[in-house]
């Protein structure tokens, strides 16, 4: 996989990049909307590309496997076809939706036995299973197994737990090693620091990581609970490690903000449910902060869904028209709300990316951090 890093900036660590893959490239920083089930939830793969334009988007191999079943998924020629989605695709591994979704899981160093939450059903993931999976799924990123450690997290538990991350991940790389690719195009292995909120096991987690030599890096175990604060001194304690000529990716976050942030940090890659999910509930994100669109204040406010949106339903829809889809509880609120949000995920990580090739990231990021801090 080439990474070509075409600016770094002067006052943060944030660096403006291309990620070149089998299926297009990917211009950094980047958000992946998540389309956990193969669907981004409520939103067109024709929208995706055209309107909210997502480089790259996300599948879960929890909830492929279970469903629709890894055999319908090879059956189709692997996700891309099955979906019809022709950019990048990247799968996280199972391990963290194995650890937030399902029940009566039983972690040991061969892997992990779960009951699905869907009918309750009993399986087992180790190392070698995610991969054998991912390899049928066919993204273009491949995610290492790991375990994602809660929060708060005692000391000894987060040490042995980074320790087995460590180990299953040698076993991830043996069994890519002796298992090629299913369909003729390239898959791309990332590993997994974790270390939960302790500096020096993060520190141990990103040396041992970075010594693996992969093409990308990610960061696991943040956004998990503990304050942003927190999450940000672990990132750079991270990004200080991981070789500064690969992509790093760090997983599941977040807001608007702490996205912003991470960027100054020094990430590349982000991926979370959080466009989409508030987007259902009726919470807007804008430029300049956040809208309850269920609120009475916009019963008839007749202005544009968002006047600075780039996608077609901020600009055709009125705030007044959406609240009274989500008032009538209508699919297409949902809809609306979960592109638009998308579609501003998007904006922001592509405005910064401009900001970090002209020079002025770092002043630019402070004021849209005080704008988008309001509720509206
Ligand atoms: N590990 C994996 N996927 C993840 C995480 C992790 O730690 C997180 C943590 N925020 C989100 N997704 N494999």
């Amino acid at each position: 996989m080439n990474f070509t890093i075409h600016q770094t900036d002067t006052n943060s660590s944030a660096r403006a990049g291309t990620l070149t893959t089998d299926h297009g490239q990917i211009e950094t920083p980047i958000f992946m909307p998540v389309g956990t089930v193969a669907s981004v939830k409520g939103v067109h793969q024709k929208e995706l590309e055209n309107d909210i334009n997502a480089d790259i988007i996300l599948g879960n191999t929890y909830h492929l496997y279970l469903r629709p079943k890894t055999e319908i998924l090879e059956g189709a020629g692997g996700l891309h076809k099955f979906m019809n989605w022709h950019r990048p695709i990247l799968t996280d591994s199972g391990g963290y939706q194995v650890y937030s979704l399902s029940d009566n899981r039983k972690i040991k160093e061969e892997g992990v036995k779960f009951k699905s939450h869907i009918d309750g059903s009993t399986h087992f993931f180790s190392p070698e299973f995610s991969m054998e999976i991912q390899r049928k799924i066919g993204a273009d990123i491949i995610m290492a197994f790991d375990e994602c450690t809660p929060y708060p997290c005692e000391y000894n538990y987060a040490r042995n737990s980074m320790h087995m991350t460590h180990r299953w991940l040698e076993r991830c790389i043996q069994y890519l090693k002796d298992h090629p690719e299913n369909y003729g195009f390239k898959q791309h292995f990332f590993p997994i620091v974790q270390g939960s909120t302790y500096k020096d096991l993060r520190k141990q987690s990103a040396e041992y990581i970075a010594g693996a030599g992969a093409v990308g890096n990610a960061i696991g175990g943040l956004s998990v609970g503990e304050p942003a604060e927190e999450m940000y001194e672990m990132t750079e304690v991270v990004t200080a490690i991981l070789p500064k000529d690969k992509p790093r990716y760090l997983m599941g976050v977040g807001t608007p903000i702490n996205i912003l942030e991470n960027i100054a940090l020094g990430i590349d890659m982000f991926d979370c449910v959080m466009p989409t999910r508030n987007a259902r509930n009726g919470m807007l994100f804008t430029a300049h902060g956040t809208i309850n669109i269920k609120n009475k204040k916009w019963e008839d406010d007749f202005s544009p869904l968002d006047e600075m949106g780039i996608t077609t339903v901020d600009t055709i829809y009125s705030k007044a028209y959406v609240r009274h889809l989500f008032a009538a509880n209508e699919y297409l609120g949902k809809q609306i709300a979960s592109i638009h949000n998308l579609g501003f995920y998007l904006w922001l990580v592509r405005e910064a990316r401009k900001h970090i090739l002209a020079g002025d990231f770092a002043e630019w990021k402070q004021m849209m951090v005080r704008q988008m801090d309001k509720r509206l």
